[in-house]
């Protein structure tokens, strides 16, 4: 039985868990309570941050890494591209692009803008990776000007990573998304993959929803 350790990016793993129909269970972290007396989830990620997994005997940290081993582990089910599949170049870009791009720039600007000291949220960290969060969701826009996912035709594992960042955008910072990303997320959100993800990722859900009102 594989345990996902936390929600926050650990929604991509468990929303991949789901898309794949393999068992798991999810064991929440609370990361705004601390993590310090924590042991079970501190032995398996020393550092202390979310998602973590533990398959038997393997532990691992990254959530694109995690998505990587499952699918590799457990078979793609049609979620990742052959390599000499002429659309797997477009899927391993935009799968690390979904994480390094976008995910782990506008987490910044959410942390300034939610948690900074007041004359600290609009520092210029915070404006240069709200700049590259910007100039990378270009190319996005201009995949979803060519192909209805990331990858192509297909929903794959990149739709799972970049379709995420693009939610932590839209609700921790009020991001305006285009028409083509807003009609891109209907279509993600409306996989039963994503919505059982939802059900069980419940402190997302609360906060999406609280979002959203
Ligand atoms: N690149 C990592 C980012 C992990 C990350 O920053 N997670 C956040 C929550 S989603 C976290 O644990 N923050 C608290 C910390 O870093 O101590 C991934 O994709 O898993």
């Amino acid at each position: 039985m594989i345990t996902v350790f936390g929600e926050g990016r650990g929604f991509r793993v468990v929303w991949l868990l789901e898309e794949l129909g393999l068992p798991y269970r999810l064991r929440g972290v609370d990361l705004m309570a601390g993590v310090a007396d924590d042991a079970e989830f501190l032995e398996i990620n020393p550092a202390g941050f979310i998602p973590a997994i533990r398959d038997g005997d393997v532990t691992m940290v990254e959530s694109i890494a995690i998505m990587e081993y499952l699918l590799g582990r457990y078979g793609p089910a049609g979620l990742a591209p052959a390599v000499h599949d002429q659309t797997f170049p477009a899927y391993q870009q935009f799968l690390h692009l979904g994480e390094a791009g976008l995910a782990a720039s506008i987490y910044f600007v959410s942390g300034a803008r939610r948690l900074a000291p007041e004359r600290e949220r609009d520092n210029w960290s915070a404006r240069q990776a709200m700049d590259v969060f910007t100039t990378r969701l270009t190319m996005v826009t201009r995949q979803l000007q060519r192909a209805r996912y990331m990858a192509g035709d297909q929903f794959t594992a990149a739709d799972i990573s970049v379709g995420y960042a693009l939610e932590l955008a839209r609700r921790n910072v009020g991001f305006e998304l285009g028409d083509a990303e807003q009609a891109y997320m209907t279509r993600l959100r409306e996989r039963g993959g994503y919505q059982r993800a939802l059900e069980v990722c419940q402190a997302t859900r609360r906060w999406w929803t609280s979002a959203d009102e």
